[in-house]
């Protein structure tokens, strides 16, 4: 697929893709969600890929979905087409750890989106909303949710009652981001983690961030067999061997992904 509307590269073993429609400030329009969910789906399958970057320019990460482009649809229109799902959603099923690597405006889906990643990385500039609330509508692709399991109930009221933005420091605070870095440093600062979880047993990693998300969507108690099964599990991989072995010997482990 020939992307107009993202940039695809490599750097080392992290795959980044920028949103790249800046006269928009990256909207996600229909066909921004489709690159992104292709060119996702085009990493998790490279084996030279161990995991992902998501970024936009220094002004935006994405100033939402595209409102122009929505605000003549129809209700049965959004209902069957069913663009929530099918265009927002890749990111969700990607196996390898994806990063949004966040500066500037991230508002609306572009939160959303975000948020829909495995960590949020924010760049000292960034900025994040659901300020949905203003257009007559509320947040569609998970906001309400995330938010409140992610920064907590009074905080996720306001931002979603209000639509006030939140800067880097209180999105730190209140643990909507792992860490802010210097703007002019956040890809670097991206990549470096990628690169880190890319150097580690592939399985691992996939079982770790797919234990970690499913302590969202279940109670403790499964969420604790899940962990243990698939903790279990890692003992059939030659990786643990080699990662325990090189322990004891003193070593680096050298992991081949098996
Ligand atoms: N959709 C379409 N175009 C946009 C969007 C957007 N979300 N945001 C900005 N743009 C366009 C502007 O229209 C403008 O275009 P033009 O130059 O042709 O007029 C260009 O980007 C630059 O924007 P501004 O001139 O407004 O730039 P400012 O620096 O003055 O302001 C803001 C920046 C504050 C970010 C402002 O652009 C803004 O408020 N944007 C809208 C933010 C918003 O309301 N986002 C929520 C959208 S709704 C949503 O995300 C629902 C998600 C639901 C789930 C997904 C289902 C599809």
């Amino acid at each position: 697929m020939a992307y107009e509307m993202i940039l695809v590269e490599t750097q080392g073993r992290v795959g980044v893709i920028t949103l790249n429609r800046p006269q928009a400030l990256n909207a996600l329009c229909d066909q921004l969600m489709t690159e992104l969910g292709d060119a996702l789906r085009g990493f998790d399958a490279d084996p030279t890929v161990g995991a992902i970057v998501i970024t936009g320019s220094p002004k935006a990460f994405a100033a939402g979905a595209d409102i122009k482009e929505m605000k003549d649809r129809t209700y049965p229109a959004v209902h069957f087409d069913d663009f929530i799902g099918k265009r927002w959603e890749t990111v969700l099923t990607i196996q390898k750890p994806v990063i949004a690597a966040v500066a500037g405006f991230a508002l609306g889906g572009g939160c959303e989106l975000a948020m829909m990643c495995d960590l949020i990385l924010a760049a000292d500039n960034a900025k994040f909303g659901q300020p949905e609330i203003n257009l007559g509508i509320i947040p569609g692709a998970g906001g309400t949710q995330r938010l409140v399991r992610s920064i907590g109930k009074s905080k996720a009221m306001e931002m979603v009652l209000t639509g006030r933005m939140m800067d880097a420091v209180e999105a730190e605070r209140a643990n909507l981001v792992c860490r802010i870095v210097p703007a002019a440093d956040l890809i670097v600062e991206a990549v470096k983690m990628g690169e880190k979880m890319a150097s580690l047993s592939a399985p691992s990693v996939a079982m770790a961030k797919e234990a970690i998300n499913v302590a969202y969507e279940t109670t403790l108690r499964e969420g604790v067999r899940f962990e243990r099964r698939l903790f279990l599990s890692l003992f059939s991989t030659e990786d643990q061997k080699e990662g325990m072995s090189a322990f004891a010997e003193k070593r680096k482990p050298s992991f081949t992904n098996r």
